[in-house]
C-alpha cells in the first residue's frame, strides 16, 4: 500500500468509528426525552459530525479553512529608505509571515500562486510525505499560475523550522531561494519548559546577487526584511531573558552573528535542542541553518546585533537591540574571533556503529569563462547521478568529503541526521538538517532510514544546488 493509500485507509477507518458513535446517539436521546415528538428528537440530534479531511495535498475547495494562507507574487519591497528591491514574496512581506504551529496538531496551509510560472513551497525540517514536503524531484505537485493548493499535515518535530520556494531561480535572482519567498515556522513543543521571558524571530537574507569568479556575491543584506539602521529596533528591558530564533534564509553565504556586549547561550540548532549548550560571543549560520540562542539582557544601551564582518554590516546585515530609556547611537563591539565547531555542541562519545557507509565526494568544476561552477558528487552531477538507495530500519553513515575550497551546507529533506564525525573528532547526539562542511574537510552524519519515500539531498547554496550539487535518496521497495 502506498503511503498515500495507507493514510487514506487510516483516515476512512477512523471516520467510520466516528460515524458509528454518532449513530448510536438516537437511542440515548430518546431515552432521555421520552414524551417528545419526532421533531424534537430530531432537534436533539442537530449536531453535525465534524467533517474529516484527509492529510496530504488538497484542492482548497475540498479542504478545511486554512490556518495560514500564503500568496506568492512578484513584489516591490523597500528594505531601507529609498532602497527598493523586486522579488517574489509571500503576502507582499519579506520575510513571509511567521507560521506558528503546535507539535502533532494537524494544520492546513493554503498556498496561492499569483505569478506567471509554476511554484511550490518546501517545508524545511519537517517529517512529511514526499509529495507534501515540496520538491518536484520527489513528486510534489507544482502550483500552476493562478491556482492554489492546500497542504494538510501534522507538524513534527517541534522547533524552529522554515519554509521556502523550491522552484529554482532559472537564473533570475528575483526567484527561487534568492527571492523573499521564505519564512520561519515555529512548531511549539508539546512540553516547553520555557526558560525565557520572550521570543524574537530573526531572518537573515541577502539581495543584489551577481556572479563573481564563479560564485555568487551580494551587495545588500537584511534582518527581518530591513537593512541595519532602517528597521524598528528590537526593544528589550534590563534583566529579560530573550530567546532569539534565528534563520539564515540567504542563498549564498555563511553568516557570523553576534549581539555586541552580550554572550549568547546556544540551546538549539536547526530547531533541535543541542546535547551540550554553550555560551558564545558569536555564532555561525550557513544558508538554511537555524540557531536558537538565549541572551540575558544585562548590559543596557543600544547595541548592534549583526554580522561580525564590517563590510557585511555595511551591506545591511544587522538589527538594533535597544534597552528601554537608552540614548545615543547603537554601538558595535567586535566579539573575539573564534573557530566555529559543531563539535562543541555534541557529545564527545562515539555514535552507534552504522549498518552501512555511503561515501560522497564533492568537487568543483570551474568555468573557464567566469560563469558559475558546476559541482560533482562522486564524479557525477545532477541529474545524471543515480539515487542513493536505503533499506528501512538501517542506520547509514554518510561520509562527506569536501574536496573543494568552498563550504557547503548539506541538507537532506524529510529526515534529520546525527553529526557523528566533525573536524577530526567522533561525536554523537547533535541532530541537524543542514550540516556545513568547511573547505577541504570531511564530516560524517548518520541517518536512520525510517521515512520511506523519495528525499532530495542538496547543497543549500543556491548556485551550487542549481549547478549539479543535488541527489535523491530513495528506499528499496
Ligand atoms: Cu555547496
Amino acid at each position: 500500500m502506498s503511503e498515500f493509500n495507507r493514510r487514506r485507509f487510516l483516515q476512512l477507518a477512523s471516520s467510520s468509528v466516528l460515524s458509528t458513535s454518532f449513530f448510536s446517539m438516537p437511542s440515548m436521546a430518546t431515552s432521555f426525552i421520552s414524551n417528545t415528538s419526532e421533531q424534537a428528537v430530531f432537534n436533539t440530534l442537530g449536531v453535525i459530525p465534524k467533517k474529516e479531511y484527509p492529510l496530504g495535498i488538497l484542492n482548497p475547495d475540498d479542504a478545511p479553512a486554512a490556518d495560514y494562507h500564503l500568496k506568492i507574487a512578484m513584489e516591490k519591497v523597500e528594505i531601507a529608505d529609498r532602497v527598493l528591491i523586486e522579488t517574489l514574496a509571500f503576502n507582499g512581506e519579506i520575510p513571509g509571515p511567521l507560521i506558528r504551529l503546535k507539535e502533532s496538531t494537524t494544520t492546513t496551509i493554503q498556498v496561492t500562486n499569483n505569478t506567471s510560472r509554476d511554484e511550490l513551497v518546501h517545508w524545511h525540517g519537517l517529517y512529511l510525505p514526499s509529495d507534501v514536503d515540496g520538491a518536484k524531484q520527489q513528486g510534489s505537485p507544482m502550483i500552476k499560475p493562478g491556482q492554489s493548493l492546500s497542504y494538510r499535515f501534522i507538524p513534527k518535530p517541534a522547533g524552529t523550522r522554515w519554509y521556502h520556494s523550491h522552484a529554482g531561480s532559472s537564473g533570475d535572482f528575483r526567484q527561487g531561494t534568492y527571492s523573499g519567498m521564505n519564512g520561519i515556522i515555529y512548531v511549539e513543543p508539546l512540553n516547553d519548559p520555557g526558560d525565557y521571558d520572550r521570543e524574537v524571530f530573526m531572518s537573515i537574507h541577502e539581495w543584489g546577487a551577481s556572479v563573481v569568479n564563479g560564485e555568487i556575491a551580494h551587495n545588500l543584506g537584511t534582518i527581518n526584511g530591513r537593512m541595519l539602521g532602517h528597521g524598528e529596533p528590537i526593544r528589550v528591558k534590563h534583566g529579560e531573558r530573550v530567546m532569539f530564533r534565528i534563520l539564515n534564509s540567504g542563498p549564498s553565504t555563511g553568516k557570523r552573528i553576534s549581539l555586541s556586549g552580550h554572550t549568547s547561550r546556544v540551546v538549539a540548532m536547526d530547531g533541535n535542542p543541542v546535547p551540550r549548550q554553550a555560551e558564545m560571543e558569536r555564532f555561525n549560520l550557513g544558508p538554511g541553518e537555524r540557531v536558537d540562542v538565549i541572551i540575558e539582557m544585562n548590559n543596557p544601551g543600544k547595541w548592534i546585533f549583526g554580522e561580525y564582518s564590517e563590510p557585511a554590516r555595511r551591506k545591511g546585515i544587522g538589527i538594533i537591540v535597544e534597552y528601554a530609556n537608552s540614548k545615543g547611537d547603537a554601538q558595535w563591539l567586535s566579539p573575539k574571533d573564534s573557530h566555529w565547531n559543531l563539535g562543541k555542541f555534541a557529545l564527545q562519545s562515539k555514535a552507534a556503529e552504522p549498518d552501512e557507509n555511503i561515501d560522497m565526494v564533492f568537487e568543483e568544476i570551474k568555468s573557464k569563462t567566469g560563469k558559475l561552477s558546476r559541482w560533482t558528487i562522486n564524479g557525477k552531477t545532477w541529474p545524471e547521478i543515480d539515487p542513493f538507495m536505503l533499506t528501512t530500519g538501517k542506520r547509514y553513515r554518510l561520509n562527506y568529503h569536501n574536496k573543494s575550497k568552498g563550504l557547503h551546507p548539506l541538507h537532506l529533506h524529510r529526515h534529520d541526521v546525527e553529526v557523528t564525525h566533525y573536524m577530526g573528532k567522533d561525536l554523537s547526539g547533535l541532530i541537524k538538517d543542514v550540516v556545513v562542511i568547511p573547505p577541504m574537510q570531511m564530516a560524517s552524519v548518520d541517518l536512520i532510514a525510517d521515512k520511506p519515500g523519495k528525499s532530495l539531498w542538496h547543497c543549500h547554496m543556491t548556485s551550487h544546488m542549481e549547478n549539479g550539487f543535488m541527489a535523491l535518496f530513495d528506499y528499496e521497495n
